[in-house]
């Protein structure tokens, strides 16, 4: 691959896949194509949902409301979630199944209990950021392509924000799956890539990039 390429693991944790505690429908089925992409980058980093328990995006943490309900946090419309990726936790974990040995940073995102934080660059106010826009930068990545959990929230928010700093994003549509609160989403969003400029492919597909 060349050097100048890096591959996104987004937010790939126990509490998205089958049994946690915000599980994307076929969220393990990206497992395996992580698994054979990961053999294929040598520059890859990894997202992290990482939140504090009390986080201002749980509906736990607000009296009399549910998952998918809409309140206002901080002047920000914000859809409230189940309880998931709490900080130290196994749902925040990475599943033991993927292979981490070769992952040069991993950033963690959601920390500020007062703001969401889809995308793994900046939080939903873009007032806090990661440090993975100066990180790839640094390294001197200009293409990046991305996979990972979930395709309607932290994947698109993620490849959008690549996008918009310049970088050249793909993403892979094998390698991510939607929550699909509303069954059009995952479609949505991927066709919000292609508007951007974002290049969709399939993991066998990757030859003609490398
Ligand atoms: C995510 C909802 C809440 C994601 C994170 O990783 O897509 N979605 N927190
Ligand atoms: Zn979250």
């Amino acid at each position: 691959m060349r050097t100048d390429t890096a591959l996104l693991l987004v937010d790939v944790q126990n509490d998205f896949l089958p049994g946690g505690a915000l599980a994307v429908p076929q969220g393990d089925e990206i497992l395996p194509v992580i698994a054979s992409l990961q053999s294929q980058f040598e520059h890859l980093v990894a997202t992290q949902d990482y939140h504090p328990v009390d986080h201002g995006s749980f509906a736990a943490n607000h009296s009399g409301k549910n998952p998918g309900e809409w309140i206002e946090l901080e002047g920000l419309p914000q859809i409230l979630w189940p309880t998931h990726c709490v900080e130290g936790t196994f749902g925040a974990d990475f599943p033991s199944t993927l292979d981490r040995s070769a992952w040069k940073a991993v950033f963690q995102k959601g920390r500020n209990p007062s703001v969401d934080s889809y995308s793994g660059f900046f939080d939903n106010a873009r007032r806090g950021d990661t440090g993975l826009g100066e990180y790839l930068k640094n390294k001197g990545i200009a293409r990046v392509f991305v996979c990972g959990l979930a395709l309607d929230y932290c994947v698109k928010f993620t490849a959008l924000d690549a996008n918009s700093l310049g970088f050249e994003t793909y993403v892979f549509t094998d390698a991510t799956r939607a929550v699909n609160l509303h069954s059009k989403d995952g479609m949505r969003a991927l066709e919000e890539f292609r508007a951007a400029g974002i290049i969709c492919l399939e993991s066998k597909e990757l030859r003609s990039y490398v």
